[in-house]
């Protein structure tokens, strides 16, 4: 970074091989706030190498499972050393305010936390396979080489949910983050180096993917790719991936309904039907994008949201009195607007919002409103698509079943909210809805301890929890005779 070499191979910190580097930019006033090094294809093959040098060779995939617990233990107590100085970079980087910068930071600690326990008590399993002379044992074992690509939303918080169970399960690594917001990846890094990872274990490369991404997935070296992002990218990888059987996890965002029943307790509903669309100003894959809400109430319903999202102050992430930032990119924006526009010309009615802040304070930033839309169904682009932006649509119901319907009515399929005080109606709807998390009378929240991660096109694979260990690791089936006897089969005669 601004000079320091950024790229991180074999245990070497090395500039980019043909000496390319990219700026990045602080989205709340278009500054360049760090200059580093982005890498070549060239490079990307190298940290490939250096991950399968050290998984083939080195000690790491067999290093005692309480020795891998307690590094996972000393990055926990690393990261909240340095909680702040990450927490500063992530909101200059990504425009999301110190506050949920240091939440993020504060999770991330908890999965290690988790999975520092985790990988100490998931047991190998004994089989009776009906014979007194055999043991048969069900191992895990460490998956192998793991590309781990992560998106610019919360960039040290994706990247951490992949790290940390592939160094538990014992796999060695290439990292690479979004080029979009490297900077908490490279200090991270730089972490994950003084807690002592072997050389190789952990690698990074940042760069655009375009550039990086046929190392990274068409490469035979490869064992399990673990891809958070776009779609259309996640098509790309599992289509690459597949030519060589490489295993591929992927997180593709959602288009997430908000159902909320006429009998929901109205305060933490309309609040938290807020939160859940305009938190980070709705670049979060989970946000809570679609509004379906029963007929009776709808109007009073909406109109309270509107009231609050027009009091919503944005700003700069680190002025304390900012509840929103930016969006990421000048980029992004042109999308978000781009996508405000299409829904304006098939019908959708704009009730606040739809075009960029007037306050001179904000003009050098790639700020965007709190957005809302009735009158929206499911023939409008922006009800189907992800926009990943802070727009809210309104859908209304009259029946439960309809409303379920409404719900599922996506191709996506990672997170629901539900809100009734009906707590059989509650049960019903949250187990019709297709979806991978499902919050009844909650919204947005996760912990480290259960699964994440998409039905349909939001998705395959799972991160967090056991399962999200279970993904970084191969299981082996060992049926060992004590009492070696002939199979009996072909008789010699
Ligand atoms: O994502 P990309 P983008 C959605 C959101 C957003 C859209 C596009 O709707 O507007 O995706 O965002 C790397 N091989 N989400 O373009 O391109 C890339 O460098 C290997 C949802 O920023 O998918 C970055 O590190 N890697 C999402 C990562 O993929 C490649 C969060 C994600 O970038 C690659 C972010 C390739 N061919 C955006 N092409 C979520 N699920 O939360 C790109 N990359």
């Amino acid at each position: 970074m601004n000079g320091e070499p950024d790229l991180f191979v074999g245990g070497t910190w090395v500039h980019a091989c043909d000496g390319g580097t990219r700026d990045v930019v602080n989205p709340a006033d278009g500054s360049v706030i760090a200059t580093v090094d982005e890498a070549a294809d060239a490079d990307a093959r190298d940290a490939v190498r250096a991950a399968r040098a050290a998984f083939d060779d080195g000690a790491w995939p067999a290093t005692p499972v309480a020795e891998r617990a307690a590094l996972l233990d000393r990055i926990a107590d690393l990261l909240q050393r340095d909680k702040e100085e990450l927490a500063v970079l992530e909101t200059r980087d990504t425009g999301k305010t110190l506050a949920e910068s240091r939440i993020d930071v504060d999770d991330v600690t908890s999965v290690f936390r988790y999975y520092a326990k985790l990988v100490g008590v998931e047991a190998d399993r004994v089989v009776d396979v009906g014979d007194p002379t055999v043991i048969s044992r069900v191992v895990r074992e460490p998956i192998g080489v793991c590309v781990l690509i992560a998106p610019w939303n919360y960039p040290l918080l994706q990247m951490s949910w992949k790290i940390a169970p592939a160094l538990g399960a014992g796999c060695t690594m290439v990292a690479k983050p979004s080029e979009v917001t490297p900077l908490s990846t490279i200090a991270f890094v730089h972490l994950l180096e003084e807690a002592g990872v072997p050389p190789g274990v952990v690698n990074l490369v940042q760069g655009s993917g375009a550039v990086l991404g046929a190392a990274l997935t068409d490469n035979a070296d490869v064992d399990f790719i673990s891809f958070t992002g776009g779609l259309a990218t996640g098509r790309t990888i599992s289509r690459v991936a597949a030519e060589h059987v490489t295993k591929v996890a992927v997180e593709l965002g959602g288009k997430n309904p908000h159902i909320v029943f006429a009998d929901a307790e109205w305060e933490s509903s309309v609040d938290q039907v807020l939160t859940g669309v305009f938190l980070h100003s709705g670049q979060v894959c989970s946000a809570g994008t679609r509004l379906i809400v029963e007929e009776s109430i709808a109007d009073d319903f909406v109109a309270a949201l509107v009231e609050r999202a027009e009091k919503i102050r944005m700003g700069d992430g680190m002025d304390p009195a900012s509840e929103t930032g930016p969006l990421v990119s000048e980029q992004h924006r042109a999308k978000v607007e781009a996508h405000v526009a299409t829904a304006i010309s098939e019908g959708a009615k704009l009730l606040t919002g739809g075009s960029r802040p007037t306050d001179p304070a904000l003009a050098a930033g790639s700020f965007y409103p709190p957005t809302i839309f009735d009158g929206c169904d499911r023939s409008m682009a922006i009800v189907r698509e992800e926009t990943f932006g802070p727009i809210l649509t309104v859908e209304r119901f009259t029946s439960e079943a309809e409303a379920i319907g409404l719900g599922n009515d996506t191709e996506y399929g990672l997170a629901a909210g539900v809100r009734t005080s009906d707590a059989a109606r509650g049960e019903r709807v949250v187990r019709a809805l297709r979806h991978g998390t499902v919050w009844l009378n909650d919204f947005g929240y996760y912990t480290a301890a259960a699964e994440w991660g998409g039905f349909r096109k939001s998705g395959n694979g799972r991160e967090l929890g056991p399962t999200g260990l279970a993904e970084y690791q191969e299981i082996k089936h060992i049926w060992h005779n004590t009492a070696p006897k002939s199979a009996g089969w072909f008789t010699g005669e």
